[in-house]
């Protein structure tokens, strides 16, 4: 699908009369790059993890299966890791944006750090999901050596914390299902009552909190969504501009129609150049798939169904010890 001219140039128009945009930023936007987003059918994540007969997909980036059975999550870090991946042309509009001096603020729920490769500044963008870049004991939270990390994700083995007495998984500084967001979240979300034009890019709009930031944009604002399909409350709003198909035809055509074409893809040339001169740490690259197939092979269900039942168990407890304290106090 192609988005109308029309509305091409009506985003344009918006763009060009903005100063204080506001962009979100989804797995769409990288898929382009190599990485599966989660909830595209067949391609996505979600649908490529079922081999592992996982109790439901999104468990593997769950913090109450990842304390038990971090082994899914590390079979798939080195094909997830963002170290040899280069920023698409979408990324590169954002960079564009930012040169423009149009971005207000970006809110990003990828862990890639695509949005910084090509250019967005570190100070005018949050991860809302954190990101690869360090990492941490799951138990203590004591850090963990950069270089032993990368040797863990290059073999697919879990890393373990070495502070005395402690043997919890290492996990990098990502935000799992379960576990809150930075609390610099909430300060950053003020700022889209500031927005004079809302972007949102390569999304579901499933994932709280950051699904509520378009609805939060002022009545009036323009909003622009640039995704495969129709999401949230797009389109409700006599401001919406949909440009629906892949984000970065949608990009290159916004960026024809702002004059901006040549610099477009100048950018994104210099982003990726600055990539590929960086180490490539991780040259025998393996798929998804296949780091997917050899952990069903290997264990054959079991650690993960052990892993599920502990799951559970957690659960359940926190559960008994949520009514027992209620019934202490009388409640039920
Ligand atoms: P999602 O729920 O998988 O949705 C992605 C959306 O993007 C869907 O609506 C797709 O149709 C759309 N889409 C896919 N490819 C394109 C394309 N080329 N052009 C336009 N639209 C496209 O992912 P969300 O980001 O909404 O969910 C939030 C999760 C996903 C966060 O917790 C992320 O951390 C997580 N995630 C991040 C990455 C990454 O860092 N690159 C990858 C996969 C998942």
């Amino acid at each position: 699908m192609t988005p109308s001219l029309s509305d091409t140039e009506t985003a344009a128009t918006s763009i060009q009369n903005a100063h204080h945009i506001v962009l979100l930023i989804g797995a769409g936007i990288s898929t382009a790059a190599g990485i599966p987003d989660f909830r595209s059918d067949k391609t996505g994540l979600y649908a490529r993890l079922a081999p592992l007969n996982l109790p439901f997909p999104e468990a593997i980036f769950h913090i109450n299966y990842f304390r038990h059975t971090p082994e899914p999550f590390y079979a798939i870090a080195k094909a997830r890791h963002p170290r040899n991946l280069k920023p698409t042309l979408s990324h590169a509009f954002l960079g564009l944006l930012a040169k423009k001096d149009r971005v207000h603020f970006l809110f990003t729920q990828n862990i890639d750090g695509l949005e910084e490769d090509a250019f967005v500044p570190p100070g005018k963008m949050l991860a809302a999901h954190g990101n690869w870049k360090t990492q941490r004991c799951w138990k203590c939270k004591a850090a963990y050596p950069d270089g032993l990390m990368k040797r863990a994700i290059a073999e697919g083995e879990v890393p373990y914390c070495q502070e005395e007495g402690c043997d919890g998984p290492v996990k990098p500084d990502v935000v799992f299902f379960g576990e809150s967001l930075p609390e610099v979240f909430e300060e950053k979300e003020k700022l889209v009552d500031e927005a004079d034009l809302m972007i949102v890019v390569g999304t579901s709009l499933k994932v709280a909190p950051c699904s509520r930031l378009p609805r939060a944009v002022r009545e009036g604002v323009p909003r622009i969504l640039i995704n495969q399909e129709k999401v949230g409350d797009f389109g409700s709003r006599v401001g919406d501009v949909c440009l629906l198909g892949s984000c970065d035809e949608s990009a290159r055509a916004l960026a024809g129609a702002l004059g901006w074409g040549d610099e477009l893809e100048s950018l994104w040339g210099e982003a990726v150049a600055a990539k590929e001169s960086m180490e490539g740490d991780f040259e025998n690259e393996t798929s998804i798939d296949e780091c997917i197939r050899r952990l069903a092979q290997e264990n054959q269900g079991k650690m993960i169904s052990d892993g599920h039942k502990k799951m559970l168990e957690t659960h359940l407890e926190s559960k008994f010890a949520r009514l027992s304290t209620a019934a202490s106090k009388g409640n039920i």
